[in-house]
């Protein structure tokens, strides 16, 4: 089962809804759902949503609606360092804080840094930024773990965790200015729901750039790869700290293009991941 925002061609608001088929949306909205993150607080999250759906008369074709970020009122976190190809990326970018990035990967407490309030966050189709101040600008497609207001584990979605790679590179404390700037965090366009950690941990996540009509980059990895489990983080994340709006986190890159590889104005990221789908965004300078 899948929780989103969307819009019909002809409507202007953005409603909550379901899919279980990856043909159909039906609609929440109009039986009282009025959020993604609403949703997710219902208790007995699978059997109250299939019910609700059940009485819903509102339903269209997946391919007309109109996706948004399933997100708003959360935060947005990211962890970092989570993957070996992480961890060797960082080392190389640096020039004198290499040593931190190593001795994070292996150390009990993870690198958890916030990346974006939920209403800034972009959605499918919107363009995601590359700052007009870096030279080397990647995109990094995350597993994202969403958590509802009490702290639970409610389901996964998409994320791309955009980053300034000269910026992080050259001083670890301008690490939020290399994070977080305007249109630097997508998210979407679906949330799963009702999945366990062993059932997401068999998951591929794929990324592609397209330049000018063609393929510039591809890579692939594994969920499995994460080298912390999805408890472990969940349990950092919320250590010292309550979300009373909920909250997602992405769970790290494990997919980075090779070093001379910079975006550039007008490519297309398109991120996919195993039980979920596909986040496309173009890029543009910000
Ligand atoms: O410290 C750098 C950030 C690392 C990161 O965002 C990642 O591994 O995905
Ligand atoms: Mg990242």
């Amino acid at each position: 089962m899948k929780i989103g925002c969307y819009r019909t061609k002809s409507g202007t608001t953005l409603r909550t809804g379901v899919t279980f088929d990856d043909v159909e949306v039906i609609d929440l909205t109009s039986v009282g759902i009025h959020s993604p993150a609403d949703a997710l607080e219902q208790p007995d999250l699978v059997g109250r949503i299939q019910r609700l759906a059940a009485r819903s008369f509102m339903r269209l074709p997946i391919s007309e609606a109109l996706m948004g970020a399933p997100v708003n009122e959360q935060e947005i976190w990211a962890a970092g360092v989570t993957y070996l190809r992480s961890k060797a990326a960082r080392m190389e970018e640096s020039d004198f804080s290499a040593t931190a990035y190593d001795r994070v990967y292996d150390a009990p407490r993870p690198e958890i840094f916030f990346k974006s309030l939920g209403w800034k966050a972009v959605g499918p189709g919107g363009p995601v930024g590359i700052r007009h101040d870096a030279r080397w600008s990647v995109p990094e497609p995350e597993l994202v773990l969403v958590f509802n207001r009490r702290g639970e584990p409610v389901g996964y979605t998409i994320g791309n965790d955009m980053s300034s790679r000269d910026i992080e590179g050259e001083n670890l404390l301008y690490l939020p200015q290399a994070k977080t700037y305007s249109a630097s965090c997508a998210i979407g366009p679906w949330i799963r729901v009702g999945v366990d950690e062993a059932e997401a941990r068999s998951w591929g996540i794929r990324m592609e750039i397209h330049r000018d009509g063609s393929r510039v980059f591809a890579g692939a990895t594994q969920v499995s790869q994460i080298k912390r489990s999805f408890s472990e983080l969940r349990g950092w994340l919320h250590r010292c700290q309550e979300f009373p709006f909920g909250s997602m986190l992405l769970t790290g890159t494990g997919i980075v293009p090779p070093n001379e590889f910079t975006l550039q104005a007008g490519d297309r990221v398109v991120i996919e991941i195993d039980g979920i789908g596909r986040l496309e965004n173009p890029v543009a300078v910000v």
